[in-house]
């Protein structure tokens, strides 16, 4: 499954590897989305095919649905799971409180639903996703698409009042046509450089009408998973 791999994919290869270990038949499990937790479906696939592991995956996305799909795992809506024991999924950034940015891939709703309904929450991430400060890489919100443009400006005024600095934000766009998600939203991303008060800004945006989340994951992980380009791995 991985021949010869550069660096940073042997850096999420060994921390999904490693992430298997939370994970044991039985389980309803939570997959994320995302180039890490690609690997991580594709070592559970491993293990369910040559292990004899069985387990319920609740996909984070129709990329997952279809990937966890293909390489044997059987899946689940969450309605069906309705709790999982776990779940796994990546992450764009993480501070050493175990806060996130989430969303870099589009899928922020149903990780923050699925991570939010699970027992315990597993980022796996190479170690360039480690911050001091949230807010280098651009924060994710998803809207709706009625009305977005007033959302952003909603949004942006948001900002002004809370004195957040640095905040151009932009629509996520799919080339020409704007991207959208498995929920049929739109993404505006907020480039903010640094966000100072994480926990208060997350519940701002989600009081704007149109926002429907944003991609601030405030305590809802508990474990990272850290891998490193000469495949350690530490947690
Ligand atoms: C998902 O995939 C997202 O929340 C995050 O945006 C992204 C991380 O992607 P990768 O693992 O490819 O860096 O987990």
């Amino acid at each position: 499954m991985t021949g010869e791999l550069s660096p940073i994919d042997k850096a999420k290869f060994v921390a999904a590897k490693r992430a298997t270990q939370y994970v044991e038949t039985g389980m309803r499990v939570g997959l994320g989305t995302g180039s890490t937790a690609a690997w991580l479906v594709r070592c559970l696939g491993e293990m369910v095919r040559d292990e004899g592991l069985r387990i319920k995956g609740v996909p984070t996305s129709s990329r997952t649905a279809a990937l966890a799909r293909d390489v044997g795992i059987e899946v689940i809506s969450l309605d069906e799971a309705k709790w999982l024991d776990v779940t796994i999924d990546g992450a764009d950034e993480y501070d050493s409180n175990l806060n996130l940015i989430k969303g870099g891939g589009g899928a922020l709703l149903q990780e923050k639903i699925v991570a939010t309904a699970s027992d315990q929450m597993v980022v796996i991430a190479d170690i360039s996703k480690q911050v001091e400060t949230l807010g280098a890489f651009p924060l994710p919100i998803e809207v709706i698409p009625f009305g977005w443009q007033t959302t952003k400006a909603l949004v942006e005024e948001t900002l002004i009042s809370m004195d957040v600095l640095g905040r151009t934000t932009t629509l996520r766009m799919n080339g020409e046509v704007p991207f959208v998600t498995d929920e049929g939203n739109h993404i505006i991303d907020l480039h903010l450089n640094r966000i100072g008060h994480a926990r208060q800004l997350s519940l701002v945006l989600n009081q704007i009408p149109g926002v429907v989340e944003n991609g601030l994951f405030i305590d809802i992980c508990d474990v990272v998973v850290i891998g490193y380009g000469d495949g350690k791995v530490e947690v």
